[in-house]
Parts: structure tokens; C-alpha cells; sequence
């Protein structure tokens, strides 16, 4: 059985960056494997969040998986945490990690880079993130290209783990899409467009309205070339915005280049903002009917139950093998 395990941590607002990377392809993952979605909060809170934010974005991201198409009655939608193993199994991961290991990965330093007091958790983010793949035994993790670092960082810990206290956990493969894997800033082609940025200009939201999503396509910075064409060495922005336009349109990149062969780049980007637009409406409206309802609730206190009873037959797999004391 092909099983997937991924989610969207509830940091800040849903960007087009996530819904990219992660959310289109999850939807797509449904045909293909067994799949759990969860809401990584616990991932969340390794940087300093408001309470009253947290609650509202984590219930945002689990309305917007239903409303973007993730069919609960086919997948199972939680919270972290709601299923206690997560923070058990972090902790027994974090006893099979090294420190030199976890000091390598590039997200620790770009996140502490320059602030001063640092959580412990976001040091230690990695274990608990193989905790979380490894409790459901996934065979493949849908990553963008920057969680590929603590992919392989997982896999090892499995590796070292079943080494070490004999075949417990199943080695998870990394699934990256070939497009939307690397969604950049609009203002910034070198950076990622993140949750966590403070300009405005450099994401699109999921709940953006038309005139603003037109608003911003229309700044998006370009090049001088004035020339459509798919060139990420040469051509950052441009390529980043064509990437763009074959998520939200289906298109091959081949076909979108031809069809703006010898144009500027005005026309470009006025039908980039239209198409994102005709996307992302009907997922706005869904989004409205789900996020305060009975309904989304309902789905995840049985996403939870489901989870709990996946993740708890390997934590006391692991326990046992590791020599602590059951009673099961
Ligand atoms: N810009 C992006 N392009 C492609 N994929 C992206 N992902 C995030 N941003 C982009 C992918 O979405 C999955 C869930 O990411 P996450 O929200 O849990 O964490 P993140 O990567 O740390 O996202 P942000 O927006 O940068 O949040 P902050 O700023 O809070 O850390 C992942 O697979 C991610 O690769």
C-alpha cells in the first residue's frame, strides 16, 4: 500500500507558494494513495505565535484542504495536536538525532539568522517532523524543494532506528512536484514567497480579492528582455511567473511560451491574474461555507480519532523495540 503523509503549517495566511506546492498536488495524491493531511501546529508554535491567530489560521488551513478538494471521507484530515504520539515519537526521535546533523539543516539558519533568542523546538523541528511521516509509516512525502533537506534527515533517523532496534519504521520516498515546487516571491525571484514575509507584494493569498491578485500580478517585478520565455538561470521572475500560470492553468510551460511569443509582458501578466483569479474563487466560496461550520469540526475529530489509531500502533511498535516497559 502506497501511503502519503504531508500538511501545511498554520504560520500565517495560505500563499499561492503553498497552494503550489502543496495543496494542488495533495488534492491530486487522493487517486494514488492512501493519504493523511494534517495541520503541523505543533510545527507552528517553534516560532513565537499568537493564540488567537493560531486557532484561526489552524482551522483556515483544514477548510481550505476541503474546500481546495481533499475528500475527508477518502483522506484523513487532523490536527497534530489532537494525536499525542507525535510529541512522543518527536521526543524518541530527537534521542536518535545528532546535534552536528540538526546544525546542518539550511531552514534552522535561515530562521535564527539574526534573532536572538531562538526556540530550542525550532533546532529540533527535524525530529519531530520525522516523528510525524514515520507514525503512519508513509511511503512517499509530497515536499517542496526546500523540505528535502529534512526528507533525507528523516530517512536517516529511520535508518539508524531500524538499525539500531530492528525493522520498525517504513522508508519514506520524497514526491516533488515537477512544477509549483519552488514558488518564488513577486518582488524577490531569489527568495521563496513564504508565509512569514512582511511585504505584501511578494505573495498572493488564497483569500486575496480580484482586484487586489490583478493589483499584484501587475507590480510583479520582471526583466528587461520583455520576451515570455522559461529560463530560471537567466530570467528568475519571468520563469518564476510562467510557473505560476502552468499551476493554476494546467498548461505545459512549451504552450504558454508559444502563446506569448513576441509579446510584452503586459498581456502576460493581465491573463496570469485571471486565471489565478477563476481558480481560486470557487475555492473562496467553499472556504466560506466550511471554516466556522459543524461540518469542518466533525471532520476533524474523526480525522483525529483515525490518525490516533495509525499512530499509536507504531509508537508502541517503537516503544517496545527501544525496550520500554508495556502493557499492551
Ligand atoms: N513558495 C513555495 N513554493 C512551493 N512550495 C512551497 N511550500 C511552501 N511555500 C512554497 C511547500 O508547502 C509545504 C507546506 O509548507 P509549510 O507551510 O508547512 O512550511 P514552509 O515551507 O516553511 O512555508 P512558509 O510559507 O515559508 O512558512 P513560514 O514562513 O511560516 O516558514 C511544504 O512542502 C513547502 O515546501
Amino acid at each position: 500500500m502506497k501511503r502519503v503523509l504531508s500538511g501545511i503549517k498554520p504560520s500565517g495566511e495560505l500563499n499561492i507558494g503553498g497552494f503550489g506546492g502543496a495543496l494542488h498536488p495533495f488534492v491530486a495524491m487522493q487517486e494514488a494513495y492512501d493519504c493523511f493531511f494534517f495541520i503541523p501546529d505543533l510545527h507552528a508554535v517553534t516560532v513565537m505565535q499568537d493564540p488567537k491567530e493560531l486557532y484561526r489560521r489552524s482551522r483556515d488551513i483544514a477548510a481550505f484542504y476541503i474546500a481546495a478538494g481533499i475528500d475527508p471521507r477518502r483522506s484523513v484530515i487532523f490536527f497534530q495536536s489532537q494525536v499525542a504520539a507525535h510529541a512522543e515519537l518527536g521526543w524518541l526521535m530527537e534521542t536518535q538525532a545528532h546535534v552536528g546533523e540538526l546544525n546542518r539543516m539550511t531552514q534552522f539558519k535561515e530562521k535564527s539568522d539574526g534573532k536572538e533568542a531562538v526556540s530550542s523546538a525550532l533546532f529540533t523541528y527535524p525530529a519531530l517532523m520525522a516523528a510525524d511521516i514515520l507514525l503512519y509509516q508513509a511511503t512517499h512525502v509530497p515536499v517542496g524543494d526546500d523540505q528535502k533537506q529534512h526528507l533525507e534527515l528523516t530517512r536517516d533517523l529511520a535508518e539508524r532506528f531500524n538499525n539500531r532496534f530492528g525493522p520498525t519504521f517504513a522508508m519514506p520516498e520524497p514526491i516533488i512536484p515537477t512544477i509549483g515546487s519552488r514558488i518564488m516571491g513577486l518582488d524577490d525571484p531569489s527568495k521563496k514567497m513564504s508565509k512569514s514575509n512582511p511585504n505584501v507584494s511578494s505573495y498572493v493569498l488564497m483569500l486575496d480579492s480580484p482586484e487586489d491578485i490583478r493589483k499584484k500580478f501587475a507590480r510583479a517585478v520582471t526583466d528587461s528582455e520583455m520576451s515570455v520565455r522559461y529560463d530560471w538561470e537567466n530570467k528568475p521572475a519571468v520563469s518564476n511567473l510562467i510557473e505560476i500560470y502552468a499551476v493554476f492553468s494546467g498548461e505545459p510551460i512549451e504552450k504558454i511560451e508559444r502563446q506569448y511569443e513576441g509579446q510584452g509582458y503586459g498581456g502576460f501578466k493581465k491573463h496570469l491574474a485571471e486565471i489565478v483569479i477563476e481558480k481560486l474563487l470557487p475555492i473562496q466560496q467553499r472556504y466560506h461555507e466550511i471554516v466556522h461550520s459543524e461540518e469542518l469540526t466533525r471532520v476533524l475529530k474523526d480525522g483525529a480519532a483515525r490518525a490516533a489509531e495509525v499512530a499509536n500502533e507504531t509508537l508502541l511498535k517503537a516503544k517496545k523495540a527501544m525496550g520500554f516497559v508495556t502493557f499492551e
